[in-house]
């Protein structure tokens, strides 16, 4: 398997790893009303424009330390569309990251550690948010809601109610393993049995939703450091190279289907990636 082209991992990808968010249609969301309380409006089909299929050039800003001191921030802002992570901000920062937010991935914990102040916090407002935990793989959803990693399901039904008009997601936990099969398919090693990180996650649904990704500092360019992220003064490797996190090997099947120069990842940390209705198979 690991002797894939490109291409082939390319084709692979846009045909296994379909863009799916919990629609309140199945049990126990249906149940409970989810169906009418999901947006009405698909992640999908949100930034269509008539004639378009959504985004032409996109940006996945990680929030990994390297980036201080890039000097990227106004091109990432020149894109379409940019996605950014948990609690990464924009403020103060801004020559470096930019300041253009379309897109959040939250995993669970921003919305049930208080230190998140999600519901007031500006960092989760006027964007589209979309959210996921680390369900079992056996995906069982009876079982998942009853015993998520961490319970985003009651503030994600609040957040909804109070804030009907901005488009709040959360993946379908099938989607997210979905893409760790993927990851393990292409990989000879056995690796660990945990979701990728929000950033190969978020890199996935961005190809779904542009024609062109552009990932800033997810593999390392040059300044390369152990500072985790480039707005907090800690310092772990694990940050980068992964822990409980599949990183190392998400890094690498990206690595992998980069088409962009060498130059753009050594300098700008930069991958350019296709988006999947550019694909053809
Ligand atoms: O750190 P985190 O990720 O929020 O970073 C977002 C994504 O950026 C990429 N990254 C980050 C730092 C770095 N040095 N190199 C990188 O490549 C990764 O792709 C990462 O996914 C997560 O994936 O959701 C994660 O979230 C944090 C934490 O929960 C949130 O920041 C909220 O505080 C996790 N840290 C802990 O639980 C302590 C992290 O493991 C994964």
């Amino acid at each position: 398997r690991s002797t894939q082209s490109p291409r082939e991992m390319l084709c692979e990808l846009k045909d296994q790893a379909q863009l799916r968010t919990l629609d309140g249609e199945e049990q126990p969301f249906s149940q409970l009303g989810w169906s009418r309380l999901v947006p009405e409006v698909a992640l999908e089909e949100l930034h269509g424009r008539r004639g378009h299929e959504g985004f032409k050039s996109c940006a996945v800003v990680t929030s990994a330390g390297s980036i201080l001191h890039s000097g990227l921030g106004k091109e990432i802002d020149s894109h379409d569309a940019v996605l950014r992570f948990n609690a990464a901000p924009t403020e103060g920062y801004e020559t470096d990251v930019g300041s253009k937010t379309t897109i959040r991935i939250i995993n669970s914990q921003i919305l049930t550690d208080p230190k998140h102040k999600f519901n007031t916090s500006s960092l989760y407002k006027n964007i589209s948010l979309v959210a996921w935990d680390p369900a079992p793989y056996a995906v069982n959803l009876d079982e998942w809601y009853a015993s998520p990693d961490y319970n985003l399901f009651s503030p994600y039904a609040e957040h909804r109610m109070q804030n009907p008009a901005q488009p709040f997601y959360i993946l379908h936990p099938k989607y997210v393993w979905q893409l760790w099969d993927i990851i393990q398919g292409n990989t000879k090693e056995t690796i660990q049995p945990n979701p990728p990180s929000s950033g190969f996650i978020g890199i996935l649904l961005m190809m779904a939703l542009c024609e062109e990704v552009h990932v800033y500092e997810y593999i390392p360019s040059l300044r390369k450091t152990d500072l985790c992220h480039y707005y907090e003064r800690y310092y772990d490797s694990a940050c980068t190279f992964g822990a409980y996190h599949p990183l190392l090997y998400e890094k690498s099947l990206i690595q992998r289907i980069n088409r962009g120069p060498e130059r753009d990842l050594r300098n700008k940390g930069c991958v350019t990636l296709p988006g999947f209705s550019t694909v053809n198979c």
